[in-house]
């Protein structure tokens, strides 16, 4: 009996330390032209603003930025947002930073013409790690992006949202900053030369919490107890 009881005790414990669904779920859609009150605006330039009700910068040096902090350290961020860049010759800007207290991982889907040419490109930069880019040719149509940080490996996809065509994906592990390092979401929109609007919008955030050494602990506990109710008596 007791032993069916310690079983019983160890599956609860392995279901209850498995259990993945977010802590925290957040989406901005900038309704009124306002911020959800655990979000700020972090800063401005030139009058960027939450207009349209969007993030929404029209040209010359305007920008805006806004920013969650994290109340617990996180396993996992997830992130997606819409947003549109704009022809360019010194840069439009869609931007997502993760925020240590030392350390920043970077994702950002840029068009600028200075340097390098008419191309859009993305970066996906990890503390730590040589940032990945890839460039495509320039296009401006809505796109959609999807960031995941778990663990030290971040991930970093666009996607065409007419076509469904995914112009960038990229992966890489063995960042020095870890997602329960992270201290603060910041999201910007940036707009230097060029006319249009460079936007972003219908942003969604997914928080998992890090297991706490108890959670650990339990999950220990139940491997050890189930590998234990699996043994034959007197073996
Ligand atoms: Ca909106
Ligand atoms: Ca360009």
């Amino acid at each position: 009996m007791r032993a069916i009881g310690l079983c019983f005790l160890c599956v609860l414990g392995m279901l209850s330390s498995s259990v993945s669904a977010p802590a925290l779920t957040m989406d901005l859609d900038f309704t009124g032209n306002s911020l959800p009150s655990d979000w700020t605006v972090y800063s401005t330039m030139n009058g960027g603003s939450i207009h349209n009700e969007w993030l929404e910068t029209v040209q010359v040096d305007q920008g805006i930025t806004i920013a969650h902090d994290l109340t617990a350290p996180m396993s996992r961020i997830f992130i997606s947002y819409r947003g549109e860049i704009r022809d360019s010759y010194w840069g439009s800007y869609n931007e997502v930073h993760l925020v240590g207290s030392s350390q920043t991982a970077s994702f950002v889907h840029l068009n600028r013409t200075w340097n390098e040419g008419d191309d859009n490109l993305a970066q996906m930069h990890l503390p730590g790690e040589p940032m990945l880019r890839v460039e495509y040719p320039e296009s401006f149509p809505t796109y959609l992006h999807e960031i995941e940080f778990q663990g030290t490996t971040a991930s970093y996809r666009i996607i065409d949202e007419a076509t469904q065509t995914v112009v960038a994906d990229m992966v890489r592990t063995g960042s020095t900053l870890a997602a329960h390092d992270v201290e603060q979401i910041q999201i910007r929109a940036l707009h230097t030369t060029g006319t249009g609007q460079t936007w972003i919008d219908d942003v969604h955030v997914e928080l998992f919490h890090a297991p706490e050494p108890g959670t650990m602990t339990l999950m220990g506990l139940g491997l050890l107890g189930l590998a234990r109710c699996g043994r034959r008596p007197g073996s």
